[in-house]
């Protein structure tokens, strides 16, 4: 039987590589010969640029060549993208926004996680190991009031730092859930405080940042994504504070405004924490 920790690289890659070909994203991408003249052309010119900047030689053009070759037999081009490149194009998507902010969806969301009413338990193995975490707050619109039977998604590593069904051994759902606000957009979701995440080290994503001397951690986070009827919907992740790598995030995924006040449980079982999300109007 395979566990969480013969997860690889190129098995999370795939994966994600293949959650990706069947998101629907595809189905509806606009684009004009104009537009794709614009960016193509910028992007070659840059990399242009840089390698007359640079004065970057044939061995540096060929371990580019073979590391791009490696990161498609790894399936890593979703977690490439969403860790170096997303965070921009979330911030052109919602800069207009006046509710909450948001951050980068990242290659492990799985859309139609099983829905339950608020207030749940995201469902976890028996033996789930780690903190409790009870997570609550109030789903409103930008005017203040509140949106009945939001819609909140939640999907989040565990306390090893894997996420289900992108490393093996993992029920299904595991730690991924869909709940419904109640008529005041009150919810309460009890789950399991995820451990900081460290992006695979053993796949081309992990090869370029020990070529580069960087580190491989995100801070711990939650995934979420909030809707209701008539608003834009918000997809967004929430930090831990005191976490090491809140200031220094490999997908520069982090805000200010994404970092939770946690309080010891009133329960007296683990912590508890209310964030409530304001949605704009479409
Ligand atoms: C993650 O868990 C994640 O959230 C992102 C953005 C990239 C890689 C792994
Ligand atoms: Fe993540």
């Amino acid at each position: 039987i395979e566990t969480p920790q013969d997860a690889t690289a190129a098995k999370s890659g795939n994966a994600a590589t293949d959650r990706f070909r069947s998101s629907g994203k595809l189905g509806s991408i606009e684009t004009s010969v104009e537009r794709v003249n614009l960016l193509a052309s910028k992007l070659v010119k840059a990399a242009n640029d840089i390698i007359l900047e640079e004065r970057v030689s044939y061995d540096e053009f060929n371990a580019l060549k073979a590391w791009l070759i490696k990161v498609g037999e790894d399936g890593e081009w979703p977690l490439f993208l969403d860790v170096w490149l997303e965070h921009s194009v979330e911030e052109v998507a919602t800069d207009h926004r006046e509710g909450n902010k948001g951050s980068i969806e990242g290659p492990y969301y799985v859309p139609e996680a099983p829905t339950q009413d608020s207030p749940a338990t995201i469902s976890m193995r028996e033996d789930e190991k780690g903190t409790n975490l009870l997570f609550q707050g109030q789903v409103r619109s930008t005017d203040g009031s509140a949106l009945k039977n939001a819609k909140i998604e939640l999907w989040h590593a565990d306390e090893e730092g894997f996420y289900s069904q992108f490393a093996p051994g993992i029920p299904e759902w595991n730690l991924r859930g869909t709940f419904i606000a109640d008529e005041e957009g009150n919810f309460a979701i009890n789950t399991m405080q995820p451990a900081p995440y460290q992006i695979p080290t053993d796949g081309a994503c992990g090869q370029l940042i020990a070529a580069a001397g960087w580190h491989a951690w995100r801070p711990a986070h939650l995934h979420l994504k909030v809707s209701a009827e008539g608003h834009e919907l918000l997809t967004a992740q929430l930090y831990f504070p005191g976490d090491a790598h809140n200031d220094d995030d490999i997908a520069t995924a982090v805000k200010p405004e994404l970092l939770l006040d946690i309080q010891p449980a009133e329960s007296g079982n683990g912590k508890q924490v209310t964030y409530d999300f304001v949605l704009d109007p479409v």
